[in-house]
């Protein structure tokens, strides 16, 4: 009894230390800021971003695709930039499951920047697959879209 009672007085404090340990790591984490930054597309996937605190597009492997350049852009604070490195070089086709999250912060998504980009559009950004929802819309921020083309959504292609 004497054993128990004391195991159990010396765990209170390791106990309380943890608890204290958490909440202090919590805020920390939510409330961090990332600041823009240029996103690099390097996947026609459509995989979301895993962690919107480490301020880097990766939605798995270190693969980003669109989705997760776009969630990743929204929640860095300031304008950032996505720029295309999708291998092989030259026509890619990204074509999402489902509606793209809203850009609600500036962006800049530059479809130029795909290697083999000669002045026509090379990344085509296809609603083939989404169903009934609209491409990409903007609902926050002074954003640039420069070539893509943007194309077989049922709704709006882009707003
Ligand atoms: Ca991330």
């Amino acid at each position: 009894m004497e054993v128990a009672v004391a195991r159990l007085s010396i765990g209170r404090p390791g106990v309380v230390a943890l608890v204290a340990a958490a909440l202090l790591a919590l805020p920390a984490v939510s409330a961090r800021r990332v600041d823009a930054a240029t996103i690099v597309v390097n996947s026609t996937l459509d995989g979301p971003d895993l962690l919107l605190a480490d301020g880097v597009c990766d939605a798995g492997g270190g693969v980003c695709t669109l989705r997760a350049a776009i969630q990743q852009a929204n929640f860095n604070v300031g304008a950032d930039t996505i720029n295309f490195n999708i291998t092989p070089s030259g026509v890619e086709t990204i074509a999402p499951t489902t509606a793209l999250p809203d850009v609600t912060d500036a962006v800049t998504i530059d479809g130029t920047t795909q290697p083999g980009f000669t002045g026509t559009p090379i990344i085509e950004l296809s609603g083939a697959n989404a169903g009934a929802v609209d491409g990409l819309k903007l609902t926050g921020g002074s954003s640039t879209i420069r070539g893509l083309v943007i194309n077989r959504w049922a709704r709006t292609a882009s707003r």
